[in-house]
């Protein structure tokens, strides 16, 4: 079946590493009817993943890949309101404490997430990048949350997430939060070999398994 050119625009144009098209595209998609969740999963996302994989294959370097990072927050200020806009914040499902890892500085995915969850009801405590595992858990135990996600976009940062985990564990919390994983570079078998919860492959998934664990754990609060 051939690609929607809507999204093939969108895509084209995070590759090209260009705000004022990538602005553009978003504005048109807008028009013509597709919705910022779409936008961002369907469109953006695989130009970003398309810009890593030339990153890789050294056919772009970092100055582009930092281009098409600050055309991606520009898409996102156009795109942020309307996703929160169609959710409803008036259930408190749960409390989430979100960051990207220790040494890891990538924030696109993680922002997308929590503004995914965000949209679905969840109170979320960002806590940005570059986050160490005590302050993960000093914020989670401050306003009392259900599930801690952490963000990890570099094989080498990867462990952090293990780090979490164990750090919980030293201080005897494990059983007290539900902890999630992901970014482009974990899995599933990552995420069951340190023993998370959970593993999202998109945000979308994220959304899917933060409410099925708080429901599972009794957890949700009705406000
Ligand atoms: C944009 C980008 C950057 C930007 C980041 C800007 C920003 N504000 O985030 C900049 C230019 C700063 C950057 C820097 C670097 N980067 Co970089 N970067 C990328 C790139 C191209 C895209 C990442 C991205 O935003 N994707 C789009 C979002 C939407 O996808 P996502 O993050 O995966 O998130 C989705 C899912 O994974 C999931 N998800 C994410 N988090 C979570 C959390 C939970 C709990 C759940 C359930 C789900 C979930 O949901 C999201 C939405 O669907 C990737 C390539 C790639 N394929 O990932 C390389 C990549 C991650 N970078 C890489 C590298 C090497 C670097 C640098 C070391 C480069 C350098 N030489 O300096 C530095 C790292 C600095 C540091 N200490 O962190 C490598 C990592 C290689 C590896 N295997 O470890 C990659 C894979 C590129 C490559 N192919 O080599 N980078």
């Amino acid at each position: 079946m051939p690609e929607d050119p809507r999204l093939e625009r969108l895509r084209d144009a995070v590759v090209a590493s260009d705000k004022a098209l990538v602005v553009a595209a978003v504005e048109a998609a807008l028009r013509e009817g597709l919705s910022a969740s779409d936008i961002i999963e369907k469109g953006l996302s695989p130009g970003m993943k398309e810009v890593g994989e030339r990153f890789a294959r050294y056919e772009l370097y970092l100055p582009e890949m930092m281009m098409a990072a600050e055309a991606w927050e520009q898409a996102m200020a156009l795109l942020e309101p309307r996703l929160l806009a169609s959710g409803v914040a008036y259930r408190k499902v749960g409390r989430v404490v979100i960051g990207t890892v220790s040494g890891d500085i990538h924030s696109i995915g993680k922002n997308i997430v929590a503004a995914m969850l965000k949209m679905n009801g969840f109170e979320v405590f960002d806590l940005g990048v570059d986050v160490p595992a005590s302050r993960f858990v000093a914020k989670a135990e401050e306003v009392g949350a259900d599930v801690i996600a952490l963000s990890a976009l570099m094989t080498t940062t990867m462990p952090q997430q293990k780090a979490l985990i164990e750090h919980l564990h030293v201080r005897q919390l494990r059983r007290k939060y539900i902890v999630l994983t992901g970014g482009a570079c974990t899995n599933q078998e990552w995420a069951d070999s340190i023993g998370a919860d959970g593993w999202g492959r998109t945000a979308g998934d994220a959304v899917a398994l933060v409410l099925k664990a708080v429901s599972q754990s009794g957890r949700e609060r009705q406000s």
